[in-house]
């Protein structure tokens, strides 16, 4: 059989618009293929919820791949490890406590879970703004990360969700969209975005799956993201909390599915 160039190119344009189209309305919209927002993907769609995550990079997986300073291991605490089991991502004790795994295996386990869970991932589109409806956050305006990169005059696209999902990581960027337009109405003790405090890796982990929770109606904040809404210090390379933060969320979101 010869191969027809034009077919090619039509297999992947149509079929990248079926998977656009399909999921131009969701239950659930991530902002941000980090480890929180996979996790918290893979546990929405294992339970047959209608998730998409969106992510600026290229590549999948946010923090996780550099390990700690380019050194590609990350570290777990004990009360992760079930998750990491649950997705077999390979694991070894390094002192009591404290479990250490490759991020490469680790990032790729995650995500092909996540996407065989029915989790569908589009990278390379930037979330740029929210769709708003009246006291409620009922979608995201999505833009090619090429378009926002090269500053083009270029308007967006929109999508509708029932929920949204701030998994962006440190900079927290639903969050501080939403102070930034509608103003200082998080659920948080001022209503500001209060920042995120220097290492503690301790008080971080112990605060984070605190932390993650709904923060404005119809926005969810996972991972390390939910400390930095919070005013709640870093944690640097250990992940448990990004893991159980986004099976924390997860589950906040299954149950208000369900009572919706
Ligand atoms: O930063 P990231 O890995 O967040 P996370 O899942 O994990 C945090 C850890 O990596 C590490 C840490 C653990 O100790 O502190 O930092 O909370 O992943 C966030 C992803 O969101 C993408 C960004 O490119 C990254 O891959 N992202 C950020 N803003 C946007 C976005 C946006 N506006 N639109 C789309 N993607």
């Amino acid at each position: 059989m010869k191969l027809d160039d034009i077919l090619i190119s039509k297999a992947i344009a149509e079929e990248f618009m079926k998977d656009f189209l399909k999921f131009m309305e969701v239950d659930v919209a991530i902002v941000g293929a980090g480890p929180a927002g996979i996790v918290t993907g893979y546990y929405l769609a294992r339970k047959k919820r209608k998730v998409a995550i969106f992510e600026r990079k290229l590549s999948i997986g946010g923090g996780m791949w550099g390990g700690g300073m380019m050194f590609n291991k990350i570290v777990v605490q004990e009360s992760a490890t079930s998750i990491l089991k649950e997705f077999g991502v390979n694991f070894r004790e390094y002192k009591k406590g404290y479990y250490v795994s490759d991020s490469i295996e680790t990032v790729s386990t995650l995500t092909s879970k996540a996407v065989k869970a029915g989790a569908k991932i589009f990278n390379l589109i930037s979330v740029e703004d929210v769709m708003m409806r009246k006291e409620r956050i009922a979608g995201l305006v999505l833009n090619w990360s090429a378009v926002e990169m090269a500053k083009l005059h270029i308007d967006p696209l929109t999508i509708r969700a029932k929920f949204v999902v701030d998994s962006t990581g440190h900079s927290a960027e639903i969050a501080n969209i939403i102070v930034r337009k509608i103003g200082k109405k998080l659920f948080t003790k001022t209503g500001d975005f209060l920042g995120e405090k220097p290492m503690w890796a301790d008080v971080a982990e112990k605060s984070i799956v605190g932390n993650s929770r709904e923060i404005y109606p119809g926005v969810y904040v996972a991972g390390m993201a939910a400390n930095a809404v919070f005013g709640t210090p870093r944690m640097g390379p250990i992940f448990g909390g990004m893991l159980l933060s986004g099976k924390r969320v997860a589950e906040l979101l299954l149950a208000r599915l369900k009572s919706s």
